[in-house]
């Protein structure tokens, strides 16, 4: 059947077809190297544009704009007030320009529209929190007891030069995430986008330019992750790495991090737990079961992978599941009728086939999808896959599959489930559906995880601190606690004898 697709916003079209540079130093430039590397869209495979491939020699001028900016450049010393008037600048500009950020996300990322024409007005929600956060970060005075007489207080004081490095799953919201809170506490930053999904990135720049940043205090560098990537980790001019993506990368760069002792933010992997109970409201379970996994074609970190359900209503839960996932459609992200997208690359559609055929092996029955889908071949779908029959030592109940792909384990208690859904070596998401409030609570406190949602999931706001318990991470981003993780504290003492 043909659909008719929404025609490309004509700003992004102009953005898509100019050649592509980073920004180093207020500046757009090719790589050193001369290098380039395509970009494709995953709902059709075609080649979108090309970007500069940067490498060691691109982050090393990158990271020396960062620093110059930070040591030498006005950012440092620039009123909080006037900080917080270019970050409100910057939020506008976000609004201003909606509708081609939203669409160079769906290109690049593959993410329907429907969803991604939310992340710019999330992006300025977020950028304003942290606008407003730069006039209120401050010391305290401390009633030491040392002889004689003493005042010591504390300052909050930028880390320095931060690399960020972000996956491909939310490229423009994970930039933004970053970018806002290392901003409105003083540092510089060096961006790395994944390299799947450089495009709303190499904007974000522009936009960091129109409002005036000074230049240096945002630099980005697209390219690879074993070459750009390590080379940022591992630069001595670095002073802290912020990190969203595997957990096998995140502790690789905890090792090349130890070499200058730069402070780590990691955002992991996670293999959540979303449970159900009998006394749920049963329609609204469905529903949240159904957006825990499917949300981004379940490429999302806090993706309710492993559905635990009371085994009373497991058979029937499970089977109304599967029905439930015919109200997703697959298709291209411009297609209006379209709800689920595509995955990001031939490699992660791959992955996922990969652990449906381990899924096979190790015994579970799959009762809806389990496979590529028809008639979309030439970009990267699976279909929603709904898997029964799941004992929680399976190995594609412990791993990540990042993919449309729910496993339904049942469960007879609340000691039991929640037993269970610690028996991982992530933390990062958790959600309960009960009716019962001690249920509830009981299991908001059981679960050793950064976040628990109850009789709803995937809920976020940049009030709200974000991370991971176990290997899903280190620090929280969002909210008043990602302040401490870009600020180091200093203890001034002044003798008053
Ligand atoms: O991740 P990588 P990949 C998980 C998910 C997915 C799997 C693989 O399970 O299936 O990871 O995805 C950069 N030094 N998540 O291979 O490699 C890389 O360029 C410095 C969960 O894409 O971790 C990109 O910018 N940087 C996750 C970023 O790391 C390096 C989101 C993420 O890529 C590097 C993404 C290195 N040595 C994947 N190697 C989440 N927490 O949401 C790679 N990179």
């Amino acid at each position: 059947m043909e659909t008719t697709l929404i025609k490309l916003n004509e700003n992004a079209a102009r953005f898509v077809s100019k050649p592509k540079k980073m920004f180093i130093s207020g500046r757009w430039v090719d790589a050193v190297s001369g290098k380039t590397f395509e970009t494709r869209n995953p709902a059709t495979g075609d080649l979108i544009t090309s970007v500069p491939e940067g490498d060691k020699a691109d982050i090393d001028l990158a990271v020396r704009a960062a620093r110059h900016a930070f040591d030498e450049g006005p950012w440092r010393t620039l009123k909080p007030y006037d900080r917080s008037k270019l970050l409100l600048k910057l939020a506008d500009l976000f609004e201003e320009n909606a509708e081609e950020l939203a669409h160079l996300e769906t290109l690049d990322n593959g993410a329907p529209l429907s969803m991604t024409k939310h992340y710019p007005g999330g992006a300025a929600e977020n950028i304003r929190y942290y606008a407003g956060w730069t006039t209120k970060i401050t010391g305290e005075t401390v009633p030491v007891s040392v002889p004689g007489k003493v005042f010591n207080y504390t300052r909050k004081e930028p880390i320095g030069v931060c690399g960020q490095i972000i996956p491909w799953n939310g490229p423009l919201m994970m930039a933004v995430w970053k970018l806002s809170t290392a901003l409105a506490t003083g540092n510089t930053v060096v961006l790395k986008p994944a390299e799947n999904t450089p495009l709303t990135a190499l904007r974000i720049g522009e936009l960091v330019q129109e409002a005036g940043f000074p230049d240096g205090v945002v630099n980005i560098v697209t390219g690879f992750g074993s070459t750009a990537g390590q080379s940022l980790v591992d630069h001595p001019l670095v002073d802290k790495i912020a990190f969203t993506g595997s957990t096998a990368v995140g502790k690789q760069i905890m090792k090349s991090s130890s070499a200058n002792l730069k402070k780590v933010s990691l955002e992991l992997g996670g293999k959540s737990a979303h449970i159900v109970f009998a006394d749920a409201d049963y329609e609204k379970a469905l529903q949240n079961a159904a957006n825990a996994i499917l949300l981004n074609s379940g490429q999302v970190c806090v993706a309710g992978s492993r559905l635990f359900v009371e085994k009373k209503i497991y058979d029937n839960f499970m089977s109304d599941l599967a029905d439930y996932t015919k109200n997703y459609k697959l298709g291209n992200g411009f297609d209006p009728s379209a709800n689920l997208g595509p995955l990001i690359s031939a490699k992660q559609k791959e992955r996922v086939l990969g652990y449906l055929d381990l899924g096979r092996d190790e015994g579970a029955e799959m009762l809806v999808g389990g496979n590529a889908a028809d008639g979309l071949e030439n970009g990267y779908f699976v279909k929603p896959t709904v898997l029964a029959n799941v004992n929680n030592s399976m190995r594609i109940a412990q791993e990540e599959i990042f993919g449309p792909v729910v496993s339904g384990i049942p469960f007879t208690d609340i000691d039991e489930v929640i037993k269970l859904a610690n028996q991982t070596e992530y933390g990062l998401g958790g959600g309960v559906n009960t009716t019962d409030i001690r249920k509830a609570h009981l299991v908001a406190e059981g679960l050793r995880t950064g976040s628990v949602w109850v009789n709803t999931y995937n809920l976020i706001d940049p009030a709200s601190p974000f991370g991971g318990y176990k290997q899903s991470g280190l620090g929280r981003e969002n909210g008043a606690e990602s302040i401490d993780l870009y600020t180091e504290t200093k203890s001034v003492w002044i003798n008053l004898d």
